[in-house]
């Protein structure tokens, strides 16, 4: 019998498994379904990838409800939790509460706010990055907890202190600051070449709070080698986005220059795999 809406964990459940837990961006259904099939745990609703989708720059153009609907679109493929990418929480305190309610009662399970300013640019954009005082990210962080109705609800409370270049001493601070005000994770974010900012952090680190990377500007930092070293969870952000990008421009180049698609077919899915990531057969098996 067809279940439009599946069963999954909460992402809560996932990270108390106690292994690493690798999470993969996506930036619809259909991404989120194959990061599933590939056997990811869990998928991040990326802002970078959501808006890209739309040709935009991820610097808080799209609204709330945009993101809500990409995020819940992706929750509703998958027996695996969604992790939202919430940037700044859109706005103050009070959009913070509207998230919660919103992003919980879509069923979504964790979501990942982070500090700043709102409207915020994408991290590696070159623009200066201007972060709220750590006050003002620590009442959000509350308010988000004491919205929340489910036990499980995760806040992720994300630091820029290193994308705006103010350190890791910062970094830790704001860190140590965000665990304090109820975040249920932290993550901290570096555009470094290597993993020397993470590492250094991490060499200090002494919370409970699980600890969050996205390495992209680090890709050489194996997994296994960033758990030993204090990682909970990574999120590899922009891959799906950047495949799809590098895949469709090979595509429409040899349909031009080739004049047909024989060269192709081998190359791509055929209709059987859309049609099963479709579960086609079980909506059709509702009008026999
Ligand atoms: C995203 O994927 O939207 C992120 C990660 O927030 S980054 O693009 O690195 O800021
Ligand atoms: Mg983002």
């Amino acid at each position: 019998m067809l279940k439009p809406a599946r069963d999954y964990p909460s992402f809560r459940a996932v990270v108390e498994r106690g292994e690493l837990v690798r999470v993969v961006g996506a930036h619809s259904a259909l991404a989120a379904a194959l990061a599933e099939q590939a056997g990811f745990p869990a998928v991040w609703a990326s802002s970078l990838e959501i808006s890209a989708m739309r040709a935009l720059p991820d610097a808080s153009l799209l609204s709330m409800n945009e993101y809500l609907r990409a995020a819940s679109e992706m929750q509703k493929a998958l027996a695996i939790p969604v992790v939202a990418d919430c940037d700044t929480g859109f706005g103050n305190n009070l959009n913070v509460a509207h998230m919660v309610h919103e992003y919980e009662d879509a069923g979504i399970t964790a979501v990942c706010i982070e500090d700043k300013a709102f409207p915020k640019m994408n991290s590696f954009s070159g623009s200066r990055h201007e972060l709220v005082d750590v006050g003002t990210f620590c009442s959000k962080l509350t308010v988000a907890k004491n919205t929340q109705r489910t036990p499980d609800f995760f806040v992720i409370g994300r630091t820029e202190a290193l994308i705006s270049g103010i350190g890791v001493d910062e970094a830790l601070r704001r860190c140590e600051a965000y665990e304090d005000a109820g975040a249920d994770a932290v993550l901290v974010h570096s555009k470094w070449p290597t993993n020397k900012e993470v590492l250094e952090f991490l060499q200090v680190w002494r919370r409970k709070c699980p600890v969050v990377i996205v390495p992209t500007t680090y890709p050489k930092w194996n997994a296994d080698e960033a758990f030993r070293a204090g990682v909970s969870v990574i999120i590899y952000a922009n891959h799906a986005l950047r495949t799809l990008i590098s895949a469709l421009q090979e595509t429409y180049r040899v349909i031009l220059r080739e004049g047909n698609t024989l060269g192709l077919e081998s190359r791509i899915a055929t209709l059987h795999d859309v049609f099963e990531l479709q579960r086609l057969e079980e909506w059709k098996s509702l009008q026999p």
